[in-house]
């Protein structure tokens, strides 16, 4: 649901002095109505040509979350960012895997906070192009103490994952009362929030949960058009 430092604040700190801001920055959009992208991590783009690929600490792992995943894949590669599902890869949650890998885990409360899970991309890329990341799921889901309902679940998976490819939350002061509050997201006329909206948003349908809502997508539209308005490969 947040997506702050697996990654460690010293190797935060390093990897954003780099460049927060590209040099071509004028050409680059961060956000527009239920999307952001994670421009204060310095990821505002996403490679059109490379595949981006989800793997694994572990065989159960792998089996566990590709049912959740595949609906949202196929979106993201029909929306034009080729994501595959992958197989099982060490990884460790205090650094960054190899390029274009986005990295399951789960940790026990990885944020602290009972039943929150998280997600980040790699920080601090040359020209914001992000290069995935990496994605601790709460291991309370499945272990009886955080009971959580089944489309919630399925968002909060793909919300991590979303999290790794450079979406942030788009949550915004849609009240005027001066604060982008949890859950102030821009809903469809069926209240449907962005799977991004803190905390996670999404569909509750048994057709429907676990699947971008069409904010995602023009988020991860977004990240493309950045790429290709820099000449990113
Ligand atoms: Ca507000
Ligand atoms: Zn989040």
């Amino acid at each position: 649901m947040f997506r702050r430092a697996v990654v460690t604040a010293a190797a935060l700190a390093a990897a954003v002095a780099w460049s927060v801001f590209p040099a071509s920055a004028a050409a680059v959009t961060t956000k527009g109505t239920g999307w952001k992208l994670t421009s204060d991590l310095g990821v505002t783009s996403a490679s059109p040509s490379r595949t981006y690929t989800v793997t694994f600490k572990t065989e159960a792992l792998r089996k566990r979350y590709t049912p959740y995943l595949q609906p949202a894949v196929r979106q993201v590669e029909a929306a034009g960012l080729h994501l595959r599902i992958g197989g099982v890869e060490p990884n460790d949650p205090s650094r960054c895997g190899p390029a274009y890998h986005i990295q399951f885990m789960e940790l026990y409360r990885p944020l602290g906070t009972p039943g929150w899970s998280q997600g980040m991309p790699c920080p601090g890329q040359p020209r914001g192009l992000g290069r995935g990341g990496l994605v601790a799921i709460d291991s309370e889901y499945w272990d009886g103490s955080w009971v959580i309902a089944d489309h919630v679940l399925r968002n909060t998976v793909v919300h991590e994952m979303l999290h790794a490819l450079g979406l942030d939350h788009p949550n915004s002061d849609l009240d005027k009362d001066g604060r982008a509050e949890p859950y102030e997201c821009v809903a469809t006329r069926y209240g449907n929030r962005p799977v991004m909206c803190s905390p996670n948003g999404g569909y509750r349908t048994a057709a429907n949960k676990g699947r971008l809502t069409g904010y995602d997508i023009d988020g991860i539209k977004a990240l493309l058009k950045n790429a290709r308005a820099q000449g990113i490969k």
